[in-house]
């Protein structure tokens, strides 16, 4: 179970491969149901295969890869993450975790190591939610939690969730066939890259999350009066934009208040039949915030609720709030990560502990099973963007620490 860096360089190797499957001459970019996508899809499952694991792609496009126990009505411990990336993505936020837990099973089936629980590897379809604005299809889909209404999402040319699902050969009316049964979870297990700058500063290659941030994220429009630029005068506007403008700032401001606790960000903004010589008279824009603590959460969401009324109301706009999603902090397994812990201690790292400003498919998960994660130190905690970057050395020291991980699960059920 040694040659951490050999095993270390496969891994490097297939996420570059990963990496050039885009659906874009430049860069990176793999949404769900592109025909990139189902590209890395299917060299994922046959990576899988090769590995000696049952592979197979199921109705969301999660793909799939089964090491089973012999022991009749094993539970199953899930290693994954995502194989989804943002727009002009970095190659390691998802596919490291996927492609660290392919060296794992590869390993385990290698050695015929004897399984007292099955062990199951995910690609999963569509963490991100960047084609359709809903994340973790994939990961609720295995949670059971897949609500039949975002097969009505439609993308951004109108396409609905349901005829992509059809479009890739997939079954939406099996869907619910493609869950783990609650009761045959025995854990949830993700790999995955820090993609903040602690691991970084304090130079240390891996972490274990204690916690991952809850969500509310909110589409919003503003409805002014389109007019001409040159002929109404300023202080008889209905300008949408300068009341966003307002508002963007507002969000800003709120959330210094809170820094410590809360980030928030408005990452798109669409102005409507843009042009030089008009006033905007229709702005849509997307809120995005976060906290550890529910609470603050609910208490920032609602304040900038007030306060952009009370904008739009100053500025004779009318806005419409819509929300998008919203999801609880979730807190790790307090056992599954004590055993992690004890797993980097062997390895003979320091064992800090991290909260995830970032989702991840372990929120979904964390409905139906006790979820753990291992952060990977990542360049200057950036991710999200091309310069993303894990080095060969931190893949290792990680791999060595799911080994430990592993084999230490593996012991206790076989003394249980
Ligand atoms: O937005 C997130 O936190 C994740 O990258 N989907
Ligand atoms: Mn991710
Ligand atoms: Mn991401």
């Amino acid at each position: 179970m040694k040659g951490y860096s050999a095993r270390a360089e496969k891994i490097m190797s297939r996420i570059e491969e990963l990496a050039s499957v885009s659906e874009t001459e430049q860069g990176l970019t793999r949404t769900f149901g592109s025909g990139a996508w189902r590209e890395a899809a299917l060299i994922i499952q046959s990576w899988m295969q090769d590995a000696g694991l049952h592979a197979w792609i199921d109705n969301i496009g999660n793909v799939r890869g089964l090491l089973s126990s012999p022991s009749p009505g094993a539970r199953t411990l899930v290693i994954a993450s995502h194989m989804d990336t943002v727009i002009n993505a970095g190659k390691f936020d998802g596919p490291l975790g996927v492609m660290m837990g392919l060296d794992l099973l590869e390993q385990l089936a290698h050695n015929h190591t004897p399984l007292p629980f099955n062990i199951q590897l995910v690609a999963f379809s569509d963490e991100e939610g960047c084609r359709f604005h809903t994340t973790y299809l994939g990961s609720k889909v295995l949670a059971g939690s897949f609500e039949p209404v975002l097969l009505e999402k439609k993308d951004a040319d109108g396409i609905p969730l349901r005829n992509v699902i059809h479009a890739n050969g997939s079954s939406t009316g099996l869907l619910h066939t493609d869950a783990i049964d609650a009761a045959a979870w025995l854990g949830y297990f993700e790999m995955h890259i820090e993609q903040g700058p602690v691991l970084y500063d304090r130079d240390i290659p891996v972490g274990i999350v204690k916690a991952i941030a809850g969500q509310k994220k909110a589409a919003i429009t503003f409805e002014g009066i389109a007019g001409h630029a040159g002929t109404v005068p300023m202080d008889m506007r209905n300008d949408a934009l300068c009341c966003a403008a307002e508002f963007i700032l507002a969000v800003e401001s709120i959330a210094l208040q809170y820094k410590s606790q809360i980030v928030a960000t408005v990452g798109k903004l669409e102005i409507a039949n843009a042009a030089s010589n008009v006033i905007p008279g229709a702005i849509t824009c997307t809120l995005d915030l976060r906290s550890a603590d529910g609470g603050i959460l609910s208490e920032v969401y609602d304040t900038l609720q007030r306060t952009t009324a009370a904008i739009c109301g100053r500025r004779n706009i009318n806005f419409d709030w819509t929300v998008v999603q919203e999801t609880s902090p979730v807190t790790c397994d307090l056992s599954l990560s004590a055993l992690l812990s004890g797993a980097v201690k062997e390895a003979g790292y320091e064992p800090l502990e991290l909260v995830s400003g970032a989702g991840h498919d372990a929120v979904a998960i964390a409905a139906v099973a006790p979820v753990c994660m291992l952060f990977v130190r990542c360049y200057k905690g950036i991710s999200h963007n091309p310069l993303e970057n894990v080095e060969l050395k931190d893949i290792a020291a990680a791999l060595q620490v799911a080994d430990n991980f592993l084999q230490q699960m593996i012991y206790q059920h076989n003394q249980s």
